[in-house]
């Protein structure tokens, strides 16, 4: 994967306006998720085994909002050369760009990469959906519509992976996590003019919602089982399982 410093936003006029999925930022994303979200890496170290853990042969695997397809690669690592597809959307044609040589190397009989906003996604059956920090760019209004296609997509006991950026009700909390993903942002050599440089462009575009809210969604969408397997600060994973 091309792994280039993630500089956009040092200088005072660099990358002006709302944060968008362009080709400047398709060129730095591995580095700038890995220096912005906390338990990143970690998810997709542990991908493998979880695709492992609910595996089921002749059936699709999705990523929804696949970027540079870090987390196909993870689940591809699970089927351990067994049978499977699977099928990235991104509505991002430079992120998917970086996608398709990056997955190049995989059997492309099973893989599948769609240019697609995920609105107008025909979900095929599937044992895992993985959203990886996707929703919280989905409008909110559009949400709990999504997740019910997605369900409706899943064989019982498969299982959706939602990750997100968490907002909390209670303003301590909330001030405690900021100011402790401020201090990771400035030990991973982000600036202050950085971090807030990219805080002011992705207000607006990234909306997150609490825990509660989005398990009271998932539970309304059908799943039964819902539970975190990964939080680090503000960042949390959620298994929704059918
Ligand atoms: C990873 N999952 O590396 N339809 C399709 N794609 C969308 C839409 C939409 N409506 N909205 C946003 N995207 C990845 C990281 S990044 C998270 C996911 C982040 C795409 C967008 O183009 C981008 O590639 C991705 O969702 C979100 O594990 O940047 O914080």
């Amino acid at each position: 994967m091309t792994n280039q410093k993630d500089t956009l936003y040092q200088t005072v006029d660099g990358l002006p306006g709302s944060f968008r999925f362009d080709a400047r930022v398709a060129a730095v994303f591995e580095d700038m998720i890995s220096r912005s979200v906390p338990g990143y890496q970690q998810i997709l170290q542990l991908l493998p085994t979880l695709t492992r853990a609910f595996f089921r042969p002749d059936t699709n695997y999705y990523d929804l909002g696949c970027s540079l397809g870090a987390g196909l690669l993870a689940m591809h690592t699970g089927f351990d050369q067994r049978n499977a597809r699977l099928i990235g959307i991104d509505n991002s044609t430079a992120m998917l760009a970086e996608a398709e040589q990056n997955l190049s190397h995989l059997n492309q009989d099973t893989l599948k990469l769609v240019l697609q906003d995920l609105q107008d996604t025909d979900f095929e059956p599937a044992q895992m959906v993985l959203m990886n920090f996707t929703l919280q760019f989905i409008p909110l209004a559009d949400r709990q519509a999504l997740l019910e296609r997605i369900f409706a997509s899943l064989h019982p006991g498969g299982v959706l992976v939602l990750s997100e950026k968490l907002k909390f009700s209670d303003a301590d909390t909330a001030d405690l996590m900021a100011s402790i993903h401020y201090q990771y942002k400035k030990d991973q050599d982000y600036s202050e003019l950085e971090i807030s440089k990219k805080r002011d462009a992705i207000d607006n575009v990234l909306i997150p919602e609490t825990l509660e809210e989005h398990t009271s969604r998932l539970r309304s969408a059908g799943f039964k089982t819902i539970t975190p397997w990964i939080q680090n600060l503000q960042f949390i994973s959620l298994l929704a399982v059918k």
